[in-house]
């Protein structure tokens, strides 16, 4: 076998685990052409890929789970710490032993007759003090072909790694019989761990997606001192040319992907306005040594959802998946052997394959072509308004964080936290309607801390008190915390805003605001912007739709207040006294 490292702490691991899985073979993944173009033409031999019109998409390939595997398990997710109590009452706890042990023997001998690829990946550009490692074992080529876009893989991993680190997150994947009812995601923070059976979907199966760069790595900064968040991150140039960077947290599939590839409008686009992307989905954020708070997006692609794409919401999204791109559960056009999903255009294919593999014609259909979750898995550089500082090893400080969720009612449009801790506060209290990126019901309210509700990887009472330790250390360099909501709806369930491109209206404030140049009013929940300092030109939305919009509802808003001291109580003593206080002063404040 050639040699891929010399570092013992990874090969007695491999080895370990090949004992365990106990593969027919072993290939370790270098990343380079040869080696990859024959891993996509053997998972097209196998059908678990097909290649796509490669005139029109070059590089595309599609891919369909099972009926049963399409988004991520919460209620199969476990935090294995050795205590329970550190694993916290909203995740689900295993026993780290009982675990080892239990999944252990669903991993013994589960690879026969199978290969198991051995995947080094960098979480972050290679060689940024903010990056860290993982490997990840898997026997799906799927699993191979998304990280090499999601991730910077191969070779090039194990050679800035070095001989002498043991600084590695450990995954262990097999798809197995994708058997629901053995299906486990189990994390060990406490050894870097992270053992994935019987599923082959996304969020469950991307070792260095959810699982490390969000539950191992919250864990990891809770103790390093930084943070790692579900957020996007983007770059907002001026007419001027200077470039604020704002982090946003919005559950799954509540426009996090959207926001950070937004097109100004037409009004804005003719002053100078752009917005660079540096992330969709996840940031790690350290404070650097000017005192500020500086991230990085851990991640090399964008695994975004499918459905609502399309030339007017998120051009830049839509141009990111037209090559080198793998579609999960998309609808399959016969007639051009290209893809579609819902709301793409207005001409669905007639001679079709939906997501389950069924014949599909979208002129009668009265089911959905793709799955509300499918996902595109597309590389960051394809995306036409990628940030300059994508690779940037030390990252782009970051001005202002904004939280924000789907709430037909209580929440306004945009407003601004009194303080930091108020911000930590604004930002544990979130709530959202569940989407389809989880199984399970859909639009049903839950609190969800900082869209980190799934993805936390400790007790969620210390992770709040992590939150009110960073704002101590960045002081007044902190960054300003916002809470919008694009997902106001009328009487008839219609959202009022027209969000995706105008949302540059309520960013302009944002930045504005981090800047002192606009005036706010202070209301019970916190700053709100004046009506009349939001441009509406060309939005369609009239001074008392906006109106509308801010508007805070007191008997809502109380109560809301008591759903939040009931969720509080949950955390016990290790709420943070801050957050406590923060729910007094605003019931104060209500009346
Ligand atoms: P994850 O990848 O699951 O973490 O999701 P995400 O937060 O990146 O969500 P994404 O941007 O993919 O948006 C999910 C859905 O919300 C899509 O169907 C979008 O069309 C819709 N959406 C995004 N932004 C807006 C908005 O401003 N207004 C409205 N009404 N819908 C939006
Ligand atoms: C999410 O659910 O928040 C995602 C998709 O970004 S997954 O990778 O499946 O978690
Ligand atoms: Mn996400």
């Amino acid at each position: 076998m050639a040699n891929y490292t010399n570092n013992q702490n990874i090969l007695k691991w491999v080895d370990e685990m090949v004992a365990l899985c106990k593969p027919e073979n072993v290939v370790w993944i270098t990343g380079d052409d040869a080696q990859m173009d024959a891993l996509k033409a053997e998972a097209v031999s196998t059908g678990e890929m097909e290649m796509l019109n490669q005139e029109k998409l070059p590089g595309c390939y599609l891919h369909r789970t099972k009926k049963t595997d399409v988004a991520r398990v919460e209620g199969r997710t476990y935090i294995c710490t050795r205590k329970e109590e550190d694993a916290g009452p909203i995740n689900h706890w295993m026993d780290p032993q009982k675990a080892y042990k239990e999944v252990g023997a669903l991993f013994d001998g589960v690879m026969k007759g199978r290969t198991m690829y051995v995947i080094p990946y960098s979480m972050g550009p290679i060689g940024s003090p903010l990056a860290k490692v993982g490997i990840e074992l898997t026997d799906s080529i799927y699993v191979v072909m998304n990280m090499d876009i999601m991730t910077r893989m191969g070779q090039k991993v194990l050679d800035n790694f070095g001989d002498e680190s043991n600084d590695f997150v450990r995954g262990l994947h097999s798809k197995a019989d994708i058997d629901n009812e053995k299906l486990y995601i189990c994390h060990f923070p406490e050894d870097n761990t992270i053992w994935s059976i019987n599923s082959a979907y996304g969020g469950n199966v991307l070792l260095g997606k959810k699982c490390f760069a969000l539950r191992i790595a919250s864990y990891q900064g809770k103790n390093e001192g930084w943070m790692a968040e579900h957020m996007l991150i983007l770059g907002l140039q001026n007419p001027q040319g200077e470039i604020t960077y704002i982090s946003a947290a919005f559950p799954s599939a509540c426009g996090k992907t959207n926001l950070a590839m937004l097109i100004p409008p037409k009004e804005y686009l003719e002053k100078g306005y752009k917005v660079f992307c540096v992330g969709d989905d996840i940031a790690w954020l350290r404070q650097g040594e000017d005192g500020r708070l500086w991230a990085i997006n851990p991640e090399n692609g964008f695994f975004g959802v499918a459905p609502g794409t399309n030339e007017k919401s998120n051009p830049n999204a839509l141009a990111s998946t037209r090559k080198n791109t793998i579609f999960t559960n998309v609808c399959h056009n016969l007639d051009d052997n290209t893809v579609w999903w819902e709301k793409l255009d207005k001409n669905p294919p007639v001679n079709a394959i939906d997501w389950t593999g069924e014949k599909w014609d979208g002129s009668t259909a009265t089911t959905n072509g793709a799955h509300p979750n499918s996902r595109f898995t597309a590389p960051a550089i394809n995306c036409p308004c990628i940030s300059s500082e994508f690779d940037s090893k030390a990252g782009v400080p970051i001005s202002a964080i904004v939280f924000g969720g789907r709430r037909a009612k209580t929440a306004p449009l945009v407003y601004q936290s009194f303080s930091w801790n108020h911000g930590v506060f604004v930002g544990s209290i979130m709530a959202s309607e569940t989407t389809a990126a989880a199984t399970g019901a859909v639009g049903v309210v839950r609190r969800d801390p900082m869209a980190m509700r799934p993805f936390c990887g400790y007790h969620m009472g210390d992770y709040f008190q992590h939150w009110i330790n960073m704002g101590a250390k960045l002081g007044d360099k902190a960054p300003k915390i916002f809470n919008v909501n694009w997902f106001r709806t009328d009487d008839e369930g219609n959202f009022i805003w027209p969000g995706f491109g105008d949302n540059m209206r309520v960013l302009e404030w944002i930045v504005d605001r981090c800047k002192g140049t606009a005036d706010a009013v202070e209301t019970a929940i916190g700053y709100e912007l004046k009506p009349e300092d939001i441009n509406l030109d060309g939005s369609g939305i009239d001074m008392d739709t906006l109106k509308g919009l801010l508007t805070v509802d007191k008997d809502l808003w109380k109560e809301e207040a008591e759903g939040i001291a009931e969720f509080y109580t949950q955390f016990g003593d290790r709420l943070p006294k801050e957050l406590n206080s923060e729910l007094d002063a605003l019931k104060a404040r209500l009346g």
